[in-house]
């Protein structure tokens, strides 16, 4: 087996020994870390995304990949940075203001870092226009906003609203998700994605960026 596969392989068993020992092995061999990225990193967390999806594996099967991810994650992005490579699509997360539930949104957020995205985590209880305000600084590609209660949902119609009234709809797309939200309601309020869990929020994310 080739170093890159072998991190792909630890990863998805959550090895983050492993993964750090063979990132650094893979760069000792001169491999691009851009290849150690998609093919090793980036290619073992789709895997760990897909087997959750199917319920082949649970919720800590993907924590530890995602610690996993990191471990790898951190070896390469000094070097990254040092490249100026723009490795990844910027996405700002929270819970919508009123909502103190942040598990779901937590796991979505580890999710979308495991699958190369650059996350900001804006915690719960967040406002409409923090939401934006950050993604403007940040130029952020995302918005991904959680809600569990029924009575926040009304919060990310006021996202979408804010965003059209000034004109970054579209340029900042939004996906919404959470126990209460469906995905008629993601069309109603005009809503970009909606994502059902962690896993269809990554690929929803991944079709908003144009990167599947
Ligand atoms: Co509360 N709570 N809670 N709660 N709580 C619910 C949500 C509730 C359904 C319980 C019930 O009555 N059966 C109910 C909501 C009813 C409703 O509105 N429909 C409820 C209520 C009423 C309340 C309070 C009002 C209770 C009170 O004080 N009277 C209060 C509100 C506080 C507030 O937010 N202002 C409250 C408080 C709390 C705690 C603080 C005690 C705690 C939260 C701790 C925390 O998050 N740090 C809590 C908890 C734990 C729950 C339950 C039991 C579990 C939620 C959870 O974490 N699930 C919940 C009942 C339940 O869901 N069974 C309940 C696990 C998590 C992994 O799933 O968050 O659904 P979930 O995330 C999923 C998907 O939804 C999706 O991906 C995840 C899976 O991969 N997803 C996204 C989530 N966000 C996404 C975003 C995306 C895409 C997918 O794209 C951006």
């Amino acid at each position: 087996m080739d170093t890159v596969h072998n991190i792909s392989v630890s990863l998805q068993s959550g090895d983050y020994e492993r993964v750090s020992a063979f990132t650094k092995q893979a760069l000792e061999k001169n491999i691009p870390p851009k290849e150690i990225l998609d093919r090793g990193l980036i290619s073992g967390m789709n895997i760990v995304g897909e087997k959750y999806k199917t319920h082949e594996i649970f919720l800590p099967d993907v924590l530890l990949a995602a610690k996993a991810m990191y471990a790898g994650m951190d070896i390469l992005k000094p070097l990254f940075i040092e490249e100026g490579i723009p490795t990844m699509s910027t996405v700002v997360i929270g819970s919508v203001q009123g909502d103190l539930h942040d598990i779901g949104k937590n796991l979505v957020g580890i999710m979308l870092k495991g699958a190369g995205f650059e996350v900001i985590d804006l915690g719960n209880n967040v406002a409409p226009e923090k939401f934006i305000e950050t993604a403007k600084t940040h130029h952020a590609s995302v918005i991904a906003m959680s809600a569990l209660l029924t009575t926040t949902m009304p919060v990310m119609k006021r996202v979408v609203e804010l965003l059209r009234r000034e004109r970054l709809k579209g340029k900042i797309k939004t996906i919404i998700g959470g126990a209460p939200v469906t995905e008629a309601f993601a069309r109603e309020i005009g809503a970009d994605a909606y994502g059902y869990d962690s896993a269809h929020a990554v690929d929803a994310v991944k079709r908003l960026v144009g990167r599947t």
